[in-house]
């Protein structure tokens, strides 16, 4: 059984859809977990005037019953509010006469999917092509991957995020443990754990957004309870770096991922990059700790690999980094070329967002929240969220034995 899922909408159009297959039966999904992620995704400082427009809700339109999966296709839609401002601009049907301003685009954004994307389809206006390259999707996806968090939550598995760089402000340390992370309250401005690289990375944001410019950075996200064994060293689409690279990389404007220590590795010995194994005996080895779950385990006492080893997970804390290229439209626009005249043109700008670094380390959070929601099903299976534990409680079993 693969757990997936599928989004349609454009941005200015009527909603965005999220239709998720794969959630065993009988599992209990709360809208308000999904409303919840969504709020998260909306909020960071550097958003801009769109993000005053939509308030987005999920309407869960099949697959949930009496709040809990029945096994069918789960679908979710999130209305556009900015639609009723589009509705000419958007209508599917013909027009029958001339939208009063039609907002054509002819003057592609570098950055942006606009020109490659017009090339590619032949289409004059490039917002048919605009309309769904922009990152308004990933509403859609935070969606699915809150039906993502919500299985996995039922085994333990939790996701967060937070911003490590925004532009050239990098908050000291980069590494925090679990508990910083989790601390950040959600209305954080920016969800850096670092109070004072934080107020550095506003005061920038205040100066791109003076300068009628943007800002990219980088997020981590940080996994918690995730068994080893997950991914596979078998065969290449199986590596479970290489599913999270891409599912990362999927994400508009990231441009470059990273696992654990990665980059950093790249330039240490491997004395210096690798974890080394320990094994713990709990204090108290007898049959009464066994019985409480207390059991001997292999350790690391650092975790520069974030979680992956041999596309594997190796039971630590899954740590995963996105880089993000700043935002592509521009107040003060870059030189383009008006693709009718072919005259040199300033790039197209109605309006941006400054920075989105901290909502992406959302939509990476429900990325990721798929991709191992979809290795939890390939290997514990089930038809019933009951059948997928007892699957799962065999094989932990199984693990605690080895
Ligand atoms: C986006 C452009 C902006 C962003 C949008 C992504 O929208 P608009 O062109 O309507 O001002 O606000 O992001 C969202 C609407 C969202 O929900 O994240 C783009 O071109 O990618």
């Amino acid at each position: 059984m693969q757990f997936k899922f599928t989004t349609a909408g454009e941005s200015h159009g009527k909603a965005l859809v999220a239709i998720v297959e794969g959630v065993p039966y009988g599992l209990a999904i709360e809208k308000a977990k999904i409303d919840h992620e969504l709020k998260r995704r909306q909020h960071g400082y550097g958003r801009g005037g769109r993000m005053k427009i939509e308030s987005d809700a999920v309407e869960i339109l099949s697959g949930v019953r009496h709040g809990r999966s029945i096994g069918s296709p789960i679908a979710l839609m999130i209305k556009n509010r900015d639609f009723v401002h589009w509705q000419d601009v958007m209508n599917v049907e013909p027009p029958d006469d001339e939208p009063a301003n039609p907002r054509v685009v002819t003057r592609p954004r570098p950055g942006h999917a606009d020109l490659a994307g017009g090339q590619k389809f032949g289409a004059r206006d490039l917002r048919d092509v605009l309309e769904r390259a922009s990152a308004r999707e990933t509403a859609a996806r935070v969606a699915a991957g809150a039906v993502a968090k919500q299985l996995l939550a039922a085994f333990g598995i939790e996701i967060l995020s937070h911003v490590i760089k925004l532009g050239s402000v990098q908050a000291v340390p980069l590494w925090r443990p679990w508990e910083e992370i989790a601390a950040i309250p959600d209305d954080s401005p920016l969800r850096c754990a670092d109070a004072t690289s934080e107020r550095e990375m506003i005061r920038l944001i205040d100066e791109a957004k003076a300068d009628g410019d943007t800002l990219g950075g980088v997020f981590e996200v940080a996994i918690s309870g995730v068994p080893a064994g997950l991914g596979s060293h078998t065969s290449w689409e199986e590596k479970l770096d290489g599913r999270f690279a891409r599912a990362l990389m999927s994400v508009q404007a990231v441009k470059a991922v990273e696992i654990g220590e990665g980059v950093a590795n790249s330039g240490r010995r491997g004395s210096e990059a690798h974890d080394e194994i320990f094994f713990e005996q709990s204090a108290d080895s007898s049959q009464q700790s066994a019985d409480e779950g207390v059991r001997d385990k292999f350790t690391r006492r650092t975790n520069r690999a974030g979680g992956v080893e041999g596309g594997i997970t190796n039971g630590e804390e899954i740590r995963l980094r996105g880089y993000m290229k700043p935002i592509s439209t521009l107040r003060k626009p870059l030189a383009s070329v008006d693709i009718d005249t072919k005259e040199p043109s300033e790039a197209a700008f109605e309006r941006s967002d400054i920075t989105a670094v901290p909502a992406a380390g959302v939509i990476a959070e429900a990325m990721a929240a798929v991709v191992l929601a979809d290795e939890m099903r390939r290997k514990f299976g089930g038809d019933s969220i009951d059948e997928m534990r007892r699957n799962y409680d065999a094989y932990i079993a199984q693990l605690s034995e080895y």
